[in-house]
C-alpha cells in the first residue's frame, strides 16, 4: 500500500523506499503494538520540514500539547530531551520526551517517550517526509485526503500525472511503537494513538498549506 503510494508520486520511489525500510523497521515486543499513518500534504517537503524538524517546539502542530521546555541538550540534536505538558482532557499530564533520529538529508526525525505522566510507556514515533507531486486539479484531495490507512478500496483519488508533473507536495510517514497499557487491548491502544497522531499531521497539513499558498 505504501510502496503504491509512493511509488505512484514521488519522483525517486525507490530512494524514498530505502528510507522507509531504513527508518520505519521497528522490533515491537509481544506486549507492544504499532501502527502507521500516512499523510499527503499539497506543500513542498521542505516547508513541511521546517515545521516537523523543530523537536523544541512540537505545539506548533501538536494540538494537545500546551507547552513544550527543553531540559537537555541544544533541543536539536540527538539525545536531547523535552518536557511536554498536555491540554486537559487527555488521560494525561506530562511526557519526557527524547530525540533519537534527526537527519537532514532523509528527513527524518524520531522522538522516545522516558518519563512523564500518562499511559504510553516506552512510546516511540519516526516520522519521515517524502517529496511528491500532485495535480493542482485535485489540491484539496492531495492536501486534505490524507490518513493513508482508509485510502485503499477502489480509490481514484491519486494523481494521474507522472511523479515528475503537478505541484510539489509530500507524503508523511509515521510510525510509532508502544506498550499496551494494563487493562486495554492493542486494537485499543491503536485506536487511541491513530487518533492523536492523525490530527497531530492534519493539523500539520493544514499550516504547511496555509504557509505555501
Ligand atoms: O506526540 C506525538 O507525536 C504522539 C503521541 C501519540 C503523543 C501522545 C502523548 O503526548 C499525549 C498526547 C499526551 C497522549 C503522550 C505521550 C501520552 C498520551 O496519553
Amino acid at each position: 500500500e505504501l510502496a503504491r503510494e509512493l511509488s505512484l508520486c514521488c519522483p525517486s520511489p525507490d530512494k524514498e523506499m530505502d528510507t522507509v525500510a531504513t527508518y520505519h523497521n521497528h522490533e515491537v515486543g509481544s506486549n507492544q503494538c504499532c501502527s502507521v499513518v500516512v499523510q499527503r500534504i499539497a506543500a513542498p517537503i521542505e516547508t513541511v520540514w521546517a515545521l516537523v524538524r523543530r523537536f523544541d517546539q512540537p505545539q506548533t502542530y501538536k494540538h494537545f500539547l500546551r507547552s513544550c521546555r527543553v531540559i537537555a541538550g541544544d533541543g536539536c540534536e540527538v539525545g536531547c530531551l523535552r518536557e511536554v505538558h498536555v491540554v486537559s482532557g487527555l488521560p494525561a499530564y506530562c511526557s519526557t520526551e527524547r530525540l533519537e533520529v534527526l537527519d537532514e538529508q532523509k528527513h527524518a526525525i524520531g522522538f522516545r517517550v522516558v518519563g512523564g505522566e500518562h499511559r504510553l510507556h516506552n512510546y516511540r514515533s519516526v516520522t519521515t517526509l517524502h517529496p511528491s507531486s500532485y495535480s493542482s486539479s485535485t489540491t484539496d484531495g492531495a492536501g486534505g485526503g490524507g490518513g493513508g490507512r482508509e485510502d485503499n478500496g477502489g480509490e481514484t483519488t491519486t494523481t494521474t500525472d507522472s511523479p515528475t508533473s503537478g505541484c510539489k507536495g509530500t507524503v508523511v510517514v509515521e510510525s510509532y511503537v508502544v506498550d499496551v497499557p494494563s487493562g486495554n487491548t492493542k486494537e485499543e491502544t491503536c485506536v487511541f494513538v491513530d487518533t492523536i497522531v492523525r490530527c497531530n499531521l492534519q493539523s500539520l497539513s493544514k499550516i504547511a498549506e496555509r504557509i505555501a499558498r
